[in-house]
C-alpha cells in the first residue's frame, strides 16, 4: 500500500468553517492507486505554513505521494504552488500539463490552475485545484500513471 497525505489548504477550512469536501474526494480516489491515507491536515493560505507541512510530510513521515487541494488560483492568497515549488528537488512538469490538458476539454477554467508537481527525496507532490470537481477531474486525469511513478521513485 502507498502511504498517501493529503493536504488541504484553506483559509476558511483551517479555521473550521468551511466542510473539507475536496479532501474527502481525495480520500474516496486514493483507494484506486492502492494507496491509504497515513496523514490528512487542513492548513491556512499561508506559503510558510503549507511549507513546513509538505516537509514534514516528506521528511518525518516519509510519505509516497502528497496530494494538495486548493490555492493554486491567482486570488492574491493562493500560494500552494510557491510552497510547493520552494520544498521540491525536482519538478515534474508532465502532471499537471496532463492535468490542464485532459481536463480543459470539460472546462475552459482549468487554465486557471497553476498547479506543479515534483519530487522531494522519495516523496511525490502533486498539486490540485481547490473545487471537488476539479480534484476528480484532474486526479482522474493522472491517476493510471501514479503507481508507476511512485515505483520508479523507489
Ligand atoms: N480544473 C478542472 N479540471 N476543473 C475545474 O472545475 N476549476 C478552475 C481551475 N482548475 C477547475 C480546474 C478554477 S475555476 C480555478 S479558479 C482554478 O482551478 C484554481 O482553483 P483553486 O484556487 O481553488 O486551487
Ligand atoms: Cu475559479
Amino acid at each position: 500500500m502507498w502511504r498517501v497525505g493529503i493536504l488541504t489548504v484553506s483559509d476558511k477550512g483551517a479555521q473550521g468553517k468551511r466542510k473539507d469536501v475536496s479532501g474527502e474526494e481525495i480520500r474516496r480516489l486514493v483507494p484506486l492507486i492502492k494507496g491509504t491515507v497515513a496523514v490528512y491536515e487542513i492548513v491556512p493560505d499561508e506559503q510558510e505554513v503549507i511549507e513546513n507541512a509538505l516537509i514534514r510530510m516528506a521528511d518525518e513521515e516519509r510519505l509516497d505521494l502528497v496530494l494538495t487541494t486548493g490555492g493554486t488560483g491567482l486570488s492574491l492568497r493562493d500560494v500552494t504552488p510557491e510552497a510547493t515549488k520552494r520544498v521540491m528537488d525536482r519538478e515534474v512538469p508532465g502532471i499537471p500539463e496532463a492535468m490542464r490538458m485532459t481536463t480543459l476539454e470539460k472546462t475552459k477554467f482549468a487554465m486557471l490552475s497553476r498547479s506543479v508537481a515534483g519530487t522531494r527525496g522519495q516523496t511525490l507532490m502533486i498539486n490540485l485545484p481547490g473545487s471537488p470537481k476539479a480534484v476528480r477531474e484532474c486526479l482522474e486525469a493522472v491517476l493510471e500513471v501514479l503507481p508507476h511513478a511512485l515505483k520508479i521513485l523507489h
